[in-house]
């Protein structure tokens, strides 16, 4: 049976030694919900540190034989390997990096070299206890050169990665000096997914300009492997926040609601871990900004500043907290009054309980990060307001959450004029536009839950899994070609179709050196010998270049993509007008101007524009300028434009691959068929051959064809091997 296999740095549990005896306190967090609550019946085993030093081995024996019982293997790291991989590549230089701090960046390659161990550590535990049919889920920044490693161990597994913290802007990641080991980590993955379509598109950026990988609709091919990159947007427990007296007890709940609540004045709360992605200095500030622009608001609002101690260890950490507490004593120095203050700041996190008591007793939630992956708390408090519709989030457009709360108030956390009018607002928000902006939001909440995040990531997976098990049998690799090579050696009359770029070329910047080497020659010619045979080139290429590079031959071909037909040595074409030519081929010239490196290719029938050389962001920026004009222009004639491999084609309409497969299934009927092509263009080839026909597509992409081949070598390796 097939297990599933969390990695995450942290394994959802403390441990406590008393006396020299250990207690375990399982902690509840959203990542644990959501996997405890996935409806499988695989078994799971999750993977990661225990949260504290221990060095002693008979003691970590006895604890990965406790954990054992629960599911849960302990990854033993040492002080140093805290301080280093965790305190220090972890959370010194990813963490600012990916969330835009890089003034916090650490450039250090001691951290790194830590980093690369522990990772390695990591790695070693998982792989003595997975198996090549388990499913394995990886989890967060610390863990990014995971997937690699332990696809090199395991290299049909299927593995998913998931990123919690935002993925960075491309011109923000380059600057980090590991930035390929980083993506090569993470390319180990089959799938990769994110919270939010940004960082997918930004992952996706950095992957094409450091990697060259492009990609097709969040899919990657790396290595002849298909990669996934998504987006799944965490959701939380929901029945969790909005009920919280079901696990802390109802008078427990009402009573802290009750002393939180006050008659007199409204509720602003603000709940973080401390850090400078948090945006609470900024936040304070406004909000003192509020009080002194509003003073009929003095003594009737107060905000709630609840700071969590976390890594107190780092500097900044530490410049942040003595940062806010100066503020807050500032600030409540100068506007306290008998009985109010303005600001009731605790440092410290509360019981589950407390918690839920004060989201409820709450009217505002101010949750203004200046960078967030998700934010899970703003999402909390929208829940917490299920029976009561009443209250108001304030949220800042630079979380994640803000993509799906798109009816709280959304502001620019750094705009403090925005922010002041923002809790204006709130305050003034009559109750039915509350309960409306509720509503929505806790219906989508519902629905979008941790389960449901943790579900669609593993049967995305499994999706995956399938299709690449599928894609597998359809590969044709050496000793699974046997059933063709026996129909093609009993055939008395075969046809067989050859694409010529990509097939049975490679790829080169410059289309004009794709010229055919001889030993490419040599085995056209031994095909074109062999009795029976009639093999077809079928191209994209004018017929000019056809003839000069194969032409001594003398094989069948077709050119430009079925215009020019050349059978019995001679080219004939259906009649077709090319007028149309010279105004494309104006727009086109304009084109060129504008996009240095790009380059014109007129054909007899058709013209095509190559950016094979330029960025493609904007190569495709300008496809999309001019397929507008094009289609103006060409609105009454019967041209069709195709966008293929970093080239745009405008041609006549109802000639293609497919047509001149057509007029040679015409000519002669044919007892073995195969048909071999890399790009879109070939797909009407196979579609028009009859099923039993060997249609093969050149790479994973999708396809109609029958069976696969990895690469242009595989392709002459299939040709020799049936001619021989
Ligand atoms: C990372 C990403 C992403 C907070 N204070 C107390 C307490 N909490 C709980 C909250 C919430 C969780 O901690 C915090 O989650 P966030 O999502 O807000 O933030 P990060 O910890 O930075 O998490 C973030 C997340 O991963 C998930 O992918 O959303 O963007 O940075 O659940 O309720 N819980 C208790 N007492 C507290 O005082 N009991």
């Amino acid at each position: 049976m097939p297990r599933l296999i969390i990695i995450s740095n942290r394994l959802p549990v403390t441990i406590d030694k008393k006396e020299g005896e250990l207690f375990y306190h399982p902690s509840a967090g959203g990542l644990a919900t959501g996997l405890n609550s996935l409806e499988t019946d695989m078994e799971k085993l999750w993977i990661g540190w225990p949260g504290q030093e221990i060095n002693d081995e008979a003691i970590q024996g006895q604890i990965t034989k406790d954990l054992r019982k629960d599911g849960l293997v302990p990854v033993f790291l040492s002080q140093k390997e805290i301080e280093l991989y965790y305190e220090g590549f972890s959370n010194e230089t990813i963490w600012p990096h990916f969330h835009y701090f890089t003034q916090y960046t650490t450039y250090n390659d001691d951290y790194w070299k830590s980093y690369q161990d522990v990772n390695r550590k990591f790695a070693d535990i998982v792989i003595a206890n997975i198996q090549e049919d388990d499913f394995v889920w990886v989890h967060d920044y610390q863990l990014m050169l995971l997937p690699a490693m332990i696809r090199e161990a395991f290299p049909s597994i299927s593995i998913g990665y998931f990123l919690h913290i935002p993925f960075p802007s491309y011109e923000i990641f380059r600057i980090l000096p590991w930035r390929e080991a980083i993506l090569d980590g993470l390319l180990g993955a089959d799938q990769i997914g994110f919270h939010t379509f940004d960082y997918m598109r930004h992952f996706l950026s950095a992957v094409y300009r450091i990697g060259g990988h492009e990609h097709n609709f969040g899919k990657l091919t790396i290595n002849n492997r298909l990669v996934n990159i998504d987006v799944f947007p965490m959701g939380i427990d929901y029945d969790k926040y909005a009920y919280p007296e079901r696990i802390a007890g109802k008078e427990m709940v009402d009573s802290q609601v009750a002393k939180f609540r006050s008659k007199k004045r409204k509720l602003i709360i603000s709940i973080d871990r401390l850090d400078y992605s948090k945006g609470i200095p900024q936040r304070i500030l406004s909000f003192e900004r509020f009080i002194k622009e509003n003073p009929q608001y003095r003594g009737k609002v107060t905000l709630m500043l609840i700071v969590v101690p976390s890594r107190t260890h780092v500097d900044q950490y530490q410049e942040l907290k003595d940062e806010i507490d100066t503020l807050v004593g500032r600030i409540d120095g100068e506007y306290r009054t008998f009985g109010w203050s303005p600001i009731q700041y605790f440092y410290r996190s509360f019981p589950f309980g407390e918690l839920g008591a004060m989201y409820k007793a709450a009217d505002i939630a101010m949750i203004t990060p200046l960078r967030d992956g998700m934010n899970l708390v703003a999402k909390e408090f929208i829940a917490s307001k299920e029976e009561s519709k009443k209250g108001v989030l304030i949220l800042s457009e630079m979380a994640g959450a803000a993509n799906e709360l798109t009816d709280a108030i959304i502001v620019n956390p750094q705009d403090s004029k925005d922010m002041v009018n923002a809790i204006l607002k709130a305050l003034e928000m009559p109750e039915e536009e509350q309960a409306s902006r509720l509503q929505k939001m806790q219906d989508r909440l519902k629905i979008y839950t941790v389960k449901h995040w943790a579900k669609t990531f593993m049967n995305e997976q499994m999706n995956l899994k399938e299709l690449k098990d599928l894609k597998k049998t359809k590969i044709l690799k050496k000793g699974k070609t046997d059933a063709l090579i026996a129909d093609y050696k009993a055939a008395k009359k075969r046809l067989i179709l050859l694409d010529y770029d990509g097939t049975l070329m490679g790829f080169q910047n410059d289309p004009k050196k794709v010229v055919p080497d001889q030993s490419l020659l040599d085995i056209l010619e031994k095909l074109k010998n062999t009795e029976g045979n009639k093999v077809v080139i079928i191209s994209g290429r004018d017929k000019h270049t056809l003839d000069a590079w194969l032409g001594h031959l003398n094989l069948d071909m077709a050119a430009e993509h079925g215009v020019w037909i050349k059978r019995r040595n001679e080219w004939k074409t259906p009649d077709v007008s090319n007028a149309w030519k010279k105004d494309v081929r104006h727009v086109l010239e304009s084109l060129v101007e504008r996009t240095p490196g790009s380059f014109i290719e007129e054909k007899d029938y058709s013209i095509a524009w190559h950016y094979r050389m330029i960025d493609k962001g904007l190569g495709e920026k300008r496809v999309r300028e001019f397929r507008d004009v094009l289609l103006y222009l060409t609105a009454n004639l019967d041209l069709q434009v195709l966008e293929g491999n970093k080239v745009v084609e405008i041609k006549n309409a109802g000639i293609n691959k497919g047509k001149a497969t057509a007029y040679w299934l015409m000519k002669d009927d044919y007892d073995f068929m195969m048909a071999i092509g890399d790009d879109s263009t070939d797909e009407d080839t196979f579609k028009a051959l009859p099923e039993e026909a060997y249609t093969i597509k050149v790479g994973l992409d999708k396809t109609a064809a029958r069976f696969n081949l990895l690469d242009v070598k595989n392709v002459r390796e299939l040709l020799l091997e049936i001619t021989s």
